[in-house]
């Protein structure tokens, strides 16, 4: 029998990225900007909140007054570009843990991140009207959510899309495969945002999966993939425009890779100087994602460091204020993790509760 040889075997990544504006803020040749400055402004104010907030959580934390939380920092473009393309009032968004300026895009108040981060029960709780499921630690297990949502939603005819957000580690998950699986037999409306920032904690992609182009596994689910420059906001807005597009149109999913690097700890109970080389940190610290379209906004007179100052100092302002509401918050009480499971509570959780408060006294 003849040798088979291998016909596609990379140990780099292939597939070109997509690519807008450049590392200067500039668009790259024969670019259009795929968004008006009224809405590049809205993102790069939205950006710098997520950033404000994790670093003002980051010093709660330090202080002792604040459990653990996963930092956005860094990947702040790759969350709000794809969630920019969605409509807040009939989309969706399944969120892993990374995506705080998707979620304020969405609607997602201050005041519930900060009582989600500071462990009181009610953070849990999506207000009504908020199109966002709740965090999800468990890896991957948002993902077959996304596709029930999307496909729900196709069910009642309406024309509403879900995106599930997860990472490169959350992407090795049986939930992942068998979720794109579905959603492409069943032509569900669902955007699958991997973002792949080189790492899951401390174990780096190479070792955790033999895949180099998280894009081109779409294919074998019979959808497209694309792959972005996970920092570039354009890019990220551009592809997932198309993809909501499509999925509102009837043709099913899509999967996007953006490409991104975290440049914080993976949480705050990590410290990612024992296995991230600085020199590439440097490297990723000059494609900031939020001075990219700053860059732009200012070579047009429509953004300055004044701007960004002033900014600054309203996010803090907002930040203190919804920390304030939190710590102010009573604190929840153990039984209170069996409500908001299901809209009515099941006999196993009936009993369960019924058991733990007997415990209790
Ligand atoms: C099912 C499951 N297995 C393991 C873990 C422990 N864990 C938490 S985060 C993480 C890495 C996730 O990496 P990735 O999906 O790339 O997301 P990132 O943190 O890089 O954004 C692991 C292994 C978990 N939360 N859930
Ligand atoms: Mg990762």
């Amino acid at each position: 029998m003849a040798k088979h040889t291998p016909q596609f075997m990379p140990n780099t990544k292939q597939i070109e990225p997509l690519r807008i504006l450049d590392e200067n803020g500039k668009l790259l040749r024969g670019e259009t900007p795929p968004m008006s400055d009224d809405l590049a402004i809205y993102a790069v104010k939205t950006m710098m909140m997520g950033r404000g907030f994790d670093e003002k959580s980051f010093s709660l934390q330090r202080q002792g007054r604040l459990g653990t939380f996963a930092p956005v920092i860094g990947q702040e473009a790759s969350t709000l570009g794809p969630a920019l393309a969605l409509d807040p009032k009939r989309d969706w968004i399944a969120p892993q843990y990374r995506e705080l300026p998707a979620l304020l895009h969405m609607g997602l108040p201050f005041e519930s991140i900060a009582l989600y981060r500071l462990g009181r029960q009610a953070g849990a709780c999506i207000p009504e009207g908020v199109h966002v499921l709740p965090h999800q630690i468990s890896l991957a297990a948002q993902i077959p959510h996304a596709v029930g949502l999307g496909w729900g939603l196709k069910l009642q005819g309406k024309d509403g899309v879900s995106m599930a957000f997860f990472g490169d580690g959350a992407s090795s998950e049986g939930d992942f495969h068998e979720s794109c699986n579905l959603a492409g037999v069943m032509k569900a409306p669902v955007i699958f945002l991997l973002q792949d920032n080189g790492w899951a904690i401390s174990t780096p992609r190479a070792i955790q999966t033999a895949t180099t182009d998280f894009a081109a596994r779409a294919l074998g689910y019979g959808f497209p993939g694309f792959a972005v420059d996970g920092n570039d906001l354009f890019a990220l807005y551009a592809a997932t425009t198309e993809a909501v597009a499509r999925a509102r149109a009837g043709e099913g999913p899509t999967l996007i890779e953006s490409r991104t690097f975290r440049m914080w700890a993976h949480t705050t109970a990590d410290d990612p100087t024992r296995y991230v080389d600085p020199k590439v940190l440097e490297q990723w610290k000059k494609k900031d994602p939020i001075e990219r379209v700053q860059k732009y906004l200012a070579a047009k007179g429509k953004w300055n460091d004044a701007m960004t100052a002033q900014f600054k100092e309203e996010v803090a302002a907002k930040v203190e204020k919804a920390y304030e509401y939190g710590f102010n918050y009573p604190p929840s009480k153990v039984e209170e993790i069996f409500e908001n499971v299901f809209a009515t509570i099941t006999p196993q959780l009936e009993r369960q509760r019924a058991r733990h408060i007997a415990l209790r006294s």
